[in-house]
């Protein structure tokens, strides 16, 4: 089951739950943590990124990805994300107008679990 994540306090607490949980079990199947991303958070950014990038520390499976504008409004996102587990997801953006945008996305530890991954990021105006 997917797990909703309402404010960052709360994602916080669910993701050090779902790590002392991963404790607890042998790792036969590697649980993964997030290695680098290349857009920082709420990074203000003078030109539009082509590209995102996630990486991890163990392979994962690709989830889902979503793009929002600050308005909510959903940006399609066209990717073909890998049949494999892997470490590194390059997610394509399409050209973006200067606005703020949410990326949000999720992959699957091979050890099952799901890890949700967020960036707020701010195209600037010129
Ligand atoms: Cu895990």
């Amino acid at each position: 089951m997917p797990i909703k994540i309402k404010t960052q306090r709360t994602g916080r607490a669910v993701l050090m739950s779902v790590g002392l949980l991963c404790a607890s079990f042998a790792m036969a199947q590697a649980h993964t943590m997030e290695r680098a991303v290349s857009i920082a958070s709420n990074a203000v950014l003078q030109t539009a990124p082509e590209t995102f990038t996630v990486s991890y520390v163990h392979p994962a499976r690709f989830g889902s990805v979503q793009l929002r504008t600050a308005t909510g409004e959903t940006v399609p996102i066209r990717y073909q994300p890998p049949a494999n587990a892997t470490t590194t997801f390059t997610i394509p953006l399409p050209k973006l107008a200067p606005d703020s945008y949410r990326l949000t996305w999720r992959v699957i530890a091979e050890d099952g679990h799901v890890m949700t991954g967020n960036v707020t990021f701010t195209i600037a105006r010129r």
